[in-house]
């Protein structure tokens, strides 16, 4: 059964209904074969580039669809369920583009946005690095300005879509003065001194690769800054308030996968005489999966409206990501769970959430850092 949503227009539901069919068709098919193979799936993203998927909350003057990130985190939802590495690649391309969307000039926009938001230059985000991953503000790459624009050189970490992506969005130090002293620069993927570690091998998420990227003098037009000099800690902290919306909802699209998948085995599988379902042991764990993964959701959506209402909303955001990636963990064990030994076997897909489940407390700011996200501003209202 598909999940009942509330959508606020019919355009929403449109793009909702586009969504599943192309994740029926396109993605899911795909999804546990091209995770065994380690394959990333780009022609993915040119398709959902090319139906209007990859910039829903830009602009449509520069190629997006304007909506609400009621819909777009919806939508991000639905991709998830069907195959993280796709879900997770759009939010995380969505995170891309928002420094040129939000801080960049006029020109820079106009420039690099259609391309952007049309499928046919695929983002990576660059903020942490080897030793600087919860205390970003400690990062040390460092963009030198010359009488040309910028030279730049450091080594940046844990990057979703390094070695195949088309630009990274990447901070950098341009003084000494902590966060205050860190900038945002666009990097085009094909510049010179620009290199990738080998993919990580990871415990899930293999089709979506994750590698170091490497900067020796690489040179930048001046152009390439995008927000002012010594603005780049807030733009990224402010891209990965949003990011962490886009986290939970792909959280909540691996846990309604696990429990549909849950709840269709148990409808099955007979023991003792019964439909496993229907023993109360059973019935109870899928009664609160169920009501974790419409918490989570609810709480996601919450913080969403927030920010579509022009309101501040990081907090909601951090405690969205955090509840609902916790939720992800527990359902998608609880999922393996009911299905017993056929859980633990890669025949059935319930292994491969709950590996992706634990990924999820971790990217885009470690659960620990929401709580000091959270408690700090508790501490401060
Ligand atoms: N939006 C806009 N600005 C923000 C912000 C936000 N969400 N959060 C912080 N800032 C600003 C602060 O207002 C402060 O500005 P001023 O110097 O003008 O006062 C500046 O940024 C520094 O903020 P703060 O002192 O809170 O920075 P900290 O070094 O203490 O870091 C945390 C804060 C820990 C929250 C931050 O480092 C973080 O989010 N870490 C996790 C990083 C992460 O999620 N990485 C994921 C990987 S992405 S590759």
């Amino acid at each position: 059964m598909p999940v009942e949503r509330v959508l606020p227009s019919q355009e929403g539901h449109d793009l909702i209904e586009l969504t599943r069919e192309i994740a029926a068709k396109e993605v899911a098919p795909r999804a546990a074969a091209e995770e065994s193979a380690g394959r990333f799936p780009r022609e993915v993203f040119r398709t959902l580039g090319a139906s209007g998927l990859l910039g829903l909350p830009y602009p449509e003057e520069y190629g997006g669809a304007a909506q609400p990130q009621e819909v777009y985190l919806q939508v991000v939802e639905e991709l998830a369920a069907a195959w993280l590495a796709v879900g997770l690649g759009v939010s995380v391309h969505t995170l891309s583009c928002f420094p040129v969307a939000s801080y960049g000039d006029a020109a820079q926009r106009e420039r690099l946005l259609p391309a952007m938001l049309g499928g046919e230059l695929l983002g990576a985000y660059c903020l942490s690095e080897p030793q600087s991953g919860s205390d970003a503000a400690a990062l040390t790459t460092r963009a030198v300005r010359d009488s040309e624009g910028f030279v730049v050189n450091g080594v940046k970490a844990w990057t979703t879509h390094g070695g195949v992506a088309d630009f990274y969005t990447v901070m950098a130090r341009t003084s000494d003065d902590g966060a205050r002293g860190i900038s945002c620069l666009h990097v085009p993927a094909g510049t010179a001194g620009l290199s990738f570690g080998a993919p990580e091998r990871k415990m899930g998420m293999r089709a979506s690769p994750t590698a170091q990227v490497r900067l020796d003098d690489v040179r930048l037009p001046a152009e390439a800054l995008v927000g002012a000099e010594g603005e780049g800690f807030k733009i990224a902290m402010a891209a990965l308030d949003g990011g962490r919306l886009g986290i939970a909802a792909c959280a909540v699209g691996v846990a309604q996968a696990a429990y549909d998948a849950a709840v269709a085995y148990a409808r099955e599988r007979r023991q003792f005489g019964s439909r496993i379902a229907d023993f109360q042991g059973v019935g109870f764990m899928l009664a609160d999966m169920a009501t974790t993964i419409s918490a989570a959701r609810a709480l996601y959506l919450d913080a969403a409206r927030l920010r579509d209402a022009g309101r501040p909303y990081g907090t909601r955001a951090a405690m969205a990501k955090l509840f609902a990636t916790d939720a992800c963990m527990r359902v998608t064990t609880d999922a393996v769970q009911i299905f017993g030994g056929y859980g633990y076997v890669e025949d059935f897909p319930v292994e491969r959430y709950m590996r992706e489940a634990k990924v999820l407390q971790i990217v885009e700011g470690t659960n620990q850092i929401q709580r000091l996200v959270i408690s700090r501003a508790l501490a401060r209202d």
